[in-house]
């Protein structure tokens, strides 16, 4: 007998942005009570875990990624009793809960790097990335932050630079040195000992850079327009084999809690993604991020290639995964309309691998225009007008046509939805051809089929914008249809239909314009 697959590859995990999930103490901004308050919510979407975006004291200078204590809470989201009952709540109600470590850089606030800072000679100079300047005076290296503008930051009291990948207030850890190793393994142990059940990690392929740090090779396709970043291919400041083999230790550890999960945020291509799944003796982390769902342009032809590509990519001993949204990623709804945005229901809850949602998806929040007086994102506060501001994705939670929605008693901190009066979850729940019921039943039916959540993944033969496969699970076969197109499509499908993303019964022979189907 084989055993039982583990939670996290059967089940589904639906990312919680706690600033704006739901607010309870009137300061426009959400926290740990309020989502304590609403997982009825996610269980009664069905989901299985939840992951909180992080909730960590913080100068908030990238909404909480800037982490200045590991093991605490911000006053603005509540105190470690919250937590405490937030997470007990959350057992109580069967969902695991996962937190969002970030262990490349802390915020310039955290003790850590007040003490860095200090002098050449602390005992934690060495625990962030500091170098003298470059021959000509200026910079270390050619490194670009990812928010733009040079990777480096002058400290003029004790003459160096600092290395930031992100802003220059998340200087960058040295996981070279073993004590920060040491310090930060501590603080994950800290809340696996409280009872978490997992890790999403940020950023986890930049943690180490190339020995003695190299420039970076020009990128030859950037051009005008594009963010500053990609100037430069992160060739010697991301994904080096010392970050793979933290990955490891990180695993051995949670591994050693039982049934624990890491999820890593990575961007890379197939190939060097699978690498950190490490080898079946010395596993990497459960399930490192698959954004291409997220990346592609919305066309059949493009994403039956990515999905067969992606799915034959993942090692025999490790576990795919998809994800469609995030607070850093545009709204699926916002990017391919609401009509497609149930068929990309259908495809994430029905491909082979882990799938996360992300909040506001399952009512189908669409594009949000965030005036410029609004703009909180320091992404867009830096680059403004590119179109790769994030707050268009972290706009408060409608939870129902009262004022401000529900989420607040005082004005959120970023706008809602316009449409919020009709579009909010009590709304939907009245609705049963809603989005949320779609949700529903999609999550109910991965639950209920095996082929669905374990089953093999199987490219089918289909007319020219149609996306058709088969999952097989011991005896049983799903065939799923989906048609990105608004146009009719005949396609000669037989089987039993047991869900379609329309309202209506499917018609035979053909899939409607924006229709998905899972036949028996
Ligand atoms: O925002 C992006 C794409 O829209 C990415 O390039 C982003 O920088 C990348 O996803 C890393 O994100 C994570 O780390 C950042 C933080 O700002 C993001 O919110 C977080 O998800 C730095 O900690």
């Amino acid at each position: 007998m084989t055993a039982p697959s583990p939670w996290w590859q059967r089940g589904v995990i639906y990312q919680i942005y706690p600033r704006s999930f739901l607010d309870t103490d009137g300061d426009g901004i959400g926290d740990l009570a309020g989502i304590e308050a609403r997982l009825d919510h996610v269980a009664r979407l069905g989901a299985d875990a939840v992951w909180l975006s992080p909730f960590y004291p913080s100068p908030m200078a990238d909404f909480g990624y800037d982490v200045a204590d590991y093991c605490g809470v911000d006053p603005i989201f509540g105190d470690l009793a919250a937590f405490d009952r937030l997470l007990a709540r959350a057992h109580d109600l069967g969902l695991r809960v996962l937190l969002d470590f970030v262990p490349n850089h802390s915020s310039d606030r955290h003790p850590w790097f007040q003490e860095s800072r200090s002098s050449r000679t602390n005992a934690k100079r060495d625990w962030y990335i500091w170098r003298d300047p470059g021959p000509d005076g200026g910079p270390p290296n050619n490194w670009i932050s990812d928010f733009g503008g040079p990777a480096w930051t002058w400290d003029e009291a004790t003459g160096q630079y600092y290395l930031h990948a992100f802003l220059k207030e998340q200087p960058d850890l040295n996981w070279r040195n073993p004590e920060v190793v040491a310090a930060m393994m501590a603080a994950m142990r800290f809340w696996l000992d409280r009872g978490v059940d997992g890790f999403r990690i940020d950023v986890l392929w930049h943690i180490v850079k190339a020995e003695g740090l190299p420039d970076n090779p020009v990128n030859p396709d950037w051009r005008e327009g594009v963010r500053d970043r990609d100037r430069l291919i992160q060739r010697h400041s991301t994904d080096q084999p010392e970050a793979r083999a933290l990955a490891a230790q990180f695993r051995r550890m949670a591994d050693g809690y039982g049934e624990r999960v890491l999820v890593g945020e990575i961007f890379l291509p197939n190939e060097r993604l699978a690498r950190w799944y490490g080898t079946a003796e010395e596993p990497g982390v459960h399930l490192p991020f698959n954004f291409q769902l997220i990346e592609q342009p919305w066309d059949a032809h493009r994403l039956g290639d990515v999905i067969a590509a992606y799915d034959a990519s993942v090692p025999a001993h490790g576990w795919p995964n998809w994800v469609m949204g995030s607070h850093d990623a545009p709204r699926i709804a916002g990017r391919i309309g609401e009509a497609q945005a149930r068929v990309a229901a259908m495809l994430l809850l029905t491909l082979r691998g882990t799938p996360t949602l992300y909040q506001g998806d399952e009512i189908g929040i669409g594009r949000v225009e965030i005036p410029a007086t609004r703009a909180r994102d320091p992404q867009e506060l830096r680059q403004p007008g590119i179109g790769i501001g994030r707050d268009p994705s972290r706009t408060p939670m409608p939870w129902d046509g009262s004022p401000d929605a529900a989420f607040s008693t005082a004005e959120p901190w970023l706008p809602l939805n316009p449409d919020w009066r009709t579009r909010n979850v009590a709304a939907q729940e009245h609705d049963p051809g809603s989005m949320l019921h779609l949700y529903r039943k999609l999550l109910a039916l991965r639950r209920d089929r095996p082929a669905l959540a374990l089953g093999s993944w199987h490219a089918l033969e289909a007319p020219s914008g149609v996306i058709a496969y088969e999952r097989r699970h011991g005896d049983e076969r799903l065939t799923v249809l989906l048609n990105l197109t608004a146009g009719r499509i005949a396609i000669p499908w037989r089987a039993d239909p047991i869900l379609s993303t329309l309202a209506t019964d499917p018609e035979p022979g053909a899939l409607r314009p924006d229709e998905g189907l899972i036949l028996a």
